[in-house]
This record gives structure tokens, sequence and C-alpha cells, in this order.
């Protein structure tokens, strides 16, 4: 069975392909099932309604069982911001880190609360049923960057359970606690009760 990852964002296929791999499905990419990556407009002001977009553009034309995540970064004392905005917020990953770092500047310590939010629409294509999963985890803002690893805004989030940035996190440190493993996680059960407990993982179709 093949569940396709509608996303371009290549972190994000590295860190869910990792979470999936025990679920016994084939999770396939926009551009592994298309002729071409598949760019769908986010004109929703909540990760709720950019998921769904996500997901129902490219489940419909693939037909295939499909989960997009809408994330981002909401940090307290920039009001929320980047939040649903976080991949608008500048034109690159560099950039983006560059201009929390800049509008952080003076910010003391206690007051550099922020949490990375990523919500999955689960979406079915036959039945046109979706379903959403929320994953949320919470860190601090550093004042510089720091790690190698990960992508988007991880080398400036400080994670509260591991005590080092996501950057500084291997991807197996990462995928034990992030938000889109707490989101995946649900999505996970609710995949397996309703396809596998009734044999229907098999005879979907997908
Ligand atoms: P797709 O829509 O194709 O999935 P995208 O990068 O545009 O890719 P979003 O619209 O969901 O994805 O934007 C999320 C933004 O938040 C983007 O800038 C990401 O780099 C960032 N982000 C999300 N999860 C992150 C994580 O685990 N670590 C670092 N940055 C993250």
């Amino acid at each position: 069975m093949k569940l396709l990852f509608a996303s371009n964002n290549q972190g994000k296929v590295r860190e869910v392909k990792d979470i999936l791999k025990d679920l016994g499905v084939e999770v396939v990419t926009p551009d592994e099932v298309f002729d071409g990556p598949r760019d769908v407009e986010e004109t929703g002001d909540t990760f709720e309604a950019n998921a769904f977009l996500k997901a129902k553009a490219m489940g419909d034309e693939s037909g295939l069982l499909t989960i997009a995540d809408d994330s981002g970064l909401i940090v307290d004392a920039l009001h929320g911001e980047p939040g649903v905005y976080s991949a608008r917020y500048e034109s690159t990953d560099e950039k983006r880190v560059a201009k929390i770092l800049k509008n952080m500047q003076g910010i003391a310590e206690k007051q550099r609360t922020a949490r990375f939010v990523s919500v999955m629409c689960v979406y079915d294509p036959k039945a046109l049923e979706c379903h959403y999963c929320r994953g949320v985890v919470e860190g601090t803002i550093t004042h510089k960057t720091m790690g190698n690893d990960g992508f988007g805004y991880d080398p400036i989030f400080f994670s509260t359970d591991l005590q080092k940035t996501f950057a500084q996190a291997s991807m197996a440190e990462k995928n034990t606690i992030s938000h889109r493993k707490r989101a995946l996680e649900q999505a996970k059960n609710y995949l397996v009760n309703k396809y596998a407990s009734n044999a229907r993982l098999d005879t979907a179709g997908f």
C-alpha cells in the first residue's frame, strides 16, 4: 500500500519516512508520484486549513491515501510569529533564522519561550474523508545558531526535552519527541484503527 506524503520539504520527508518506517506502508513523495513537484498555494490562515489544501490537492490528483503536514514555529515574545506564516517569513531558511534572531535581540531568557506545531491532515480521496492530528513541542529561542543537523528553524530552537537545539540533535533523537513525531503517532493510530482492524489496509485498493 502506498501513502503519499504531500510535501516538497526534504527535511520533513526524511523525518516522516523514518517515523513511519514500521507502519507497513510505502511512503511516497510528490516528485515520485507526479511528473514534478506540486506547489499548492497555502491561502489558509490556520495550520489545519493549509494542511487540508495540500492533502486534498495531491490526494485527489494521485488517488492515493495522503498525509500533508503544515507546521511552524510560534514565538511568544513575537506575539506568535512566524506561526502559520513560518515558510513565508523570509525567502530562505538562513534569512528566516536571521530575522528571528534579530527580532529577539534584547529579549530576556525567561521571555524566549517558543513551540513548534505540526498539523497533519490524513486525506482519503476515495471516501472523501479527512482527519487532523496536532503535535506540539516546547522550547526556547537561542541567541545564536547552534548545530548543523535538521532544517529550517532547528538551529535556533532549544528543545526543553532534549536540552539542546534540534540542529544539535540527531534525526533519531529529534524524532523521539518532535511536534511531527507527536502528530504522526496519532495519525498512525488513526490509520491502523481505520484500515487495519478491518483488514482494509490490503484491500482498500490504495
Ligand atoms: P511543504 O508545504 O511542501 O510541506 P514547507 O516548508 O512550505 O513544505 P510549511 O508550509 O508547513 O512547509 O512551512 C513550515 C515552515 O516551518 C518551514 O519554513 C519549515 O522549514 C519550518 N519548520 C517546520 N517544521 C520544522 C522543524 O521540524 N524544524 C525546523 N523548521 C521547521
